[in-house]
């Protein structure tokens, strides 16, 4: 199992420190370089689902959870975006991209948001959400080596939401991190590639393989009514300890591409 969204730096490629609004409440610029092995800023990427490069901010405690398309100034390879932090805390990021003619990359990196601090506490899952009067229920298990699909069914009032929205090529996206290393784990929707103007729902589904057992932080975007929405849940992923040869393999942090 390679062990992806750990570092700030990877095949070369490295995250810059982060310029950041320092306070809650406070608005400002979000803004960063991703620098290749001569330390020369990157400034052409290929795209992935639509975008050149997709930045997911969260906070360690796996709330206040975002996913931003920052703009890139192709002159100086700075890539910046407008912040609000709603909380103290130290958040992650993680912007996954594909510098041209190179493999893509997710690194990461921390900062820290001065102010009065409450970190939640998670006990058990949480696999029912409302999200603007939108319930999200998501079945399945999260397991891992083969891994497992998981399933999320969109209702409102009751009944079956059928118009999910295509959004950056698919009807959802998940993204999974494992709490206490928030290790970002690649999931894929399963089924066929959505056209512009199809609706599809109320289920989306996903597969995904856990590279350990324990709780993870899932977060699931989808667009209904033309606006993107949000569910966050927690969820325990079943399955063996990893083999003395897994965690070997993970501290090496071996490309398997
Ligand atoms: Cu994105």
């Amino acid at each position: 199992m390679d062990i992806i969204g750990t570092s700030l730096s990877r095949d070369g490629y490295l995250l810059t420190e982060v310029g950041a609004p320092a306070t809650a409440g406070e608005t400002g610029t979000l803004s960063f370089t991703i620098r290749d092995a001569d330390g020369t800023p990157v400034t052409a990427f290929a795209q992935s689902h639509g975008r050149a490069l997709h930045l997911i901010v969260v906070r360690t405690d796996g709330t206040g959870y975002r996913h931003l398309h920052p703009e890139l100034d192709a002159a100086s390879g700075v890539w910046s975006t407008t912040v609000t932090w709603d909380a103290a805390g130290s958040y992650r990021l993680f912007a996954d991209a594909t510098p041209l003619g190179a493999d893509g990359v997710t690194l990461t990196r921390t900062i820290d948001v001065e102010g009065d601090l409450r970190p939640a506490k998670h006990r058990g899952e949480r696999r029912h959400v409302t999200v603007d009067g939108i319930e999200v229920h998501l079945d399945g298990t999260l397991r891992t080596g083969d891994g497992g699909v998981l399933t999320a069914t969109v209702s409102e009032h009751g009944h079956p939401v059928q118009r999910l929205e295509p959004y950056l090529g698919a009807y959802g996206h998940l993204v999974a991190l494992r709490e206490g290393d928030l290790a970002y784990l690649h999931v894929h929707a399963l089924g066929e590639t959505p056209a512009a103007g199809d609706l599809s729902g109320p289920e989306v589904a996903f597969h995904a393989s856990a590279p350990t057992a324990g709780r993870y932080f899932l977060f699931l975007d989808f667009q209904v009514d033309g606006r993107v929405r949000t569910a966050s849940f927690v969820v325990e992923a079943s399955g063996a300890a990893p083999t003395a040869t897994a965690d070997h393999h993970e501290h090496h942090a071996v490309h398997t591409h």
